[in-house]
């Protein structure tokens, strides 16, 4: 028992997650996968990492000093109890079992439950930053035990990405699911911010007929400021990428259907079984569900004109585009404080101590939504642990109100224009609902009591009333008020 740490699942990112451990002081790495062949080509093509290969799962465990601390990269869902399964048979109460593929929380807390059982910590684990991350330090966020966090705490600071300040971007975000739970939010994070990045482009390339390489120009510019971040980094680099065949902008010639593998949809499922709005979110999701529907599309392409968005162009080309800016701006302040909210509930529902500051913390460095902005929500939520809404803190309320006027114009000329901005005009809507003074949802509820009897609050006295609608249609009170 020579290594110190393991890792189960030699695809790309255990082998990449392997030699990051591997690399770090102190670190003597054990590996493992099921089929050899893929470990044979890991400790070949990198002798320097010193690997310690298993042939089996008992030849692995007897390569872990105690207590065993082995990390799972395998596909998520069978793979993830398949693997669960074995290595549950040769480990020992104590040791440390951590799922780092994209588990799907409600599996991770299910499998901690029926682990702990045996004595062993289970740990499930969110890693973000794809294989570039899992290599040279990635964004990382266990659940599990605090006690298996001792152990496991160390190691996972010793490989995760850095902040500016210095900090290891990892945090025990709280107990069994809370950790997978948080990941699956950063995904639908990150598809609000990429569509909101999405739909800028469109806009601006409509109105004011740059080229892409011109759009990324603008991108390299507004990656100087607030809008700092990875997404807008890489926008950039796809809007300059030339297609070698054809000549072309590349993003011209790549079919206008963009794929998902889930976890945004886990995302907005868990938030409608929540009741937390994640608007931005969810639109993000379904652009990307419309985008793939060929048949329809083809069909309303004919069928359904619109006005002539092709000669549409704003007055002030540079105006549009600084307004645009703003309204992506606004829009990603928006999903973020939607993602908070939703990070929010799971922990009350859950029973998890999740600390939102850190949770910013940990994403500033290493993951796909790294961005100047969140050194700002970690600050929120210092000076206002129970903040009611990211977007209520005095910085980022200052930020939407300023650029308020800008998102209107924007969402009203892409309407004007027939351009589809679902994210950028969802998250208007969400900011105009959120601060009416009085909601349509009075007639809502009225209509729920007409046809169901649902009952109604009243603005002006406690109880719950109901109006005899069949009857005479006066009003009567179902349930006593209080006083
Ligand atoms: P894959 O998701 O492609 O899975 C391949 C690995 O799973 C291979 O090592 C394979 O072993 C192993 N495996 C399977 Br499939 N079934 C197994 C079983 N029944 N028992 C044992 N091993 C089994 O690998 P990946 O793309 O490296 O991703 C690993 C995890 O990390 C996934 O959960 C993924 O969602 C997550 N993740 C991926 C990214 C990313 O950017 N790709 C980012 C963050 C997280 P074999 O060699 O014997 O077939």
């Amino acid at each position: 028992s020579v290594a110190n740490i393991g890792v189960v699942g030699l695809a790309v990112m255990g082998s990449n997650l392997a030699r990051n451990l591997a690399s770090r002081e102190g670190n003597k790495v054990a590996v493992f996968n099921r089929t050899w062949e893929r470990t044979e080509t890991l400790i070949n093509d990198h002798p320097e990492a010193g690997f310690v290969a298993a042939k089996d799962y008992e030849e692995f465990a007897a390569s872990l000093s105690k207590p065993r601390t082995a990390i799972i990269m395998v596909q998520a869902g069978r793979g993830t109890d398949a693997v669960i399964e074995e290595l549950t048979k040769v480990f020992e109460p104590g040791d440390i079992i951590v799922d780092g593929g994209n588990a799907n929380f409600h599996d991770t807390i299910r499998r901690e439950q029926s682990i702990r059982e045996t004595g062993i910590h289970f740990v499930g684990t969110g890693i973000s930053g794809g294989e570039e991350g899992a290599l040279n330090g990635p964004s990382i966020m266990p659940g599990g035990s605090v006690e298996s966090y001792k152990t496991l705490g160390p190691i996972l600071e010793s490989i995760a990405a850095r902040a500016d300040d210095g900090e290891p971007c990892v945090t025990h975000v709280g107990t069994d699911g809370a950790g997978h739970f948080v990941k699956m939010v950063h995904n639908g994070i990150e598809y609000a911010d990429m569509q909101l990045i999405a739909e800028a482009y469109d806009l601006i390339r409509r109105g004011t007929g740059k080229t892409p390489a011109e759009i990324a120009d603008v991108f390299d510019e507004w990656n100087k400021g607030d809008l700092e971040s990875y997404l807008i980094e890489i926008t950039a680099q796809v809007l300059r990428q030339t297609d070698a065949s054809t000549g072309q902008p590349l993003v011209d010639v790549i079919l206008d259907a963009a794929g998902a593998k889930g976890t945004g949809a886990w995302t907005v499922q868990n938030a409608l079984d929540l009741g937390i709005p994640v608007s931005g979110i969810a639109e993000a999701v379904f652009a990307r569900s419309l985008s793939s529907k060929a048949e329809q599309r083809a069909a309303a392409v004919e069928a359904l004109p619109g006005p002539d968005s092709e000669n549409w162009k704003p007055s002030d080309p540079d105006a549009f585009i600084e307004d645009v800016r703003q309204a992506l701006y606004a829009s990603k302040i928006i999903a973020y404080s939607q993602g908070f909210d939703e990070i929010i509930a799971g922990a009350e529902q859950y029973d998890w101590d999740i600390k939102k500051g850190d949770i910013a913390k940990i994403w500033r460095a290493g993951c796909i939504i790294r961005a100047r902005f969140l050194g700002r929500i970690t600050e929120a939520y210092q000076n206002d642990a129970d903040l009611v809404a990211l977007v209520l803190a005095p910085y980022f309320r200052d930020a939407v109100t300023g650029a308020q006027g800008a998102w209107r114009r924007v969402v009203v000329s892409a309407a004007e224009a027939g351009i589809p901005s679902p994210a950028f005009s969802s998250s208007l809507a969400y900011y105009d609902g959120l601060r009416a003074k009085r909601l349509p949802a009075a007639l809502v509820q009225g209509q729920r009591d007409f046809f169901g009897a649902h009952t109604y609050k009243r603005v002006d006295k406690d109880g719950i009333f109901h109006t005899l609608w069949s009857g005479d249609r006066s009003e009567i009170e179902t349930e006593p008020s209080w006083h």
